[in-house]
């Protein structure tokens, strides 16, 4: 997840398939663009059930798993896969997104403005450095599949 603590920290975000079915991937995409942080990795796709099994690995005992985990992967919509990158982006990242129960999220987060159910709760993001760098790897793992990039700097050439 990139070196924690500096610009190059990075995290995994995913708009689930209830976000790209309400249309929210631009908006979604725009408040990181935004606030500053730098895309580093995206795609669309519906995940495999070993995939969303592995992701959502830690919540494997919790009743509401099989049900997550069918609707990850339900193929009723993708979902879109990214990797954020910048100066404190995982604790960041979860700020922007909210609580988990969107009814006790805070105004002007993603999940208060567009979200009341926590089984439909838009979006994922990883919640610690170690998360990160797992679902990272689990989403991204091949070479080539995180491009690093800097913005130009056009002020010292126009
Ligand atoms: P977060 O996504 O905020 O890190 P987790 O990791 O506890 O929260 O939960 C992962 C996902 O599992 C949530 N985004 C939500 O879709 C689903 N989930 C969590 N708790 C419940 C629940 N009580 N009922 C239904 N789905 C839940």
């Amino acid at each position: 997840a990139g070196r924690k603590g500096t610009e190059s920290e990075r995290t995994f975000i995913m708009v689930k398939p209830d976000g790209v079915t309400r249309g929210l991937v631009g908006e979604i995409i725009s408040r990181f663009e935004k606030r500053g942080y730098k895309l580093v990795a995206i795609k669309s796709l519906v995940p495999s059930r070993q995939l969303a099994e592995q992701h959502y690995g830690d919540l494997r005992t919790r009743p509401f798993f099989k049900g997550l985990v069918n609707y990850i992967t339900s193929g009723k919509a993708p979902v879109v896969a990214m990797v954020w990158e910048g100066r404190d982006v995982i604790r960041q990242s979860r700020a922007m997104i909210g609580a988990t129960n969107p009814l006790e999220a805070v105004p002007g987060t993603i999940r208060h403005a567009f979200s009341i159910s926590i089984g439909r709760n838009v979006i994922h993001g990883s919640d610690s450095f170690d998360s990160a760098e797992k679902e990272i790897g689990l989403w991204f793992g091949k070479p080539g599949d995180l491009v690093s990039w800097e913005p130009v700097n056009w002020n010292w050439i126009m």
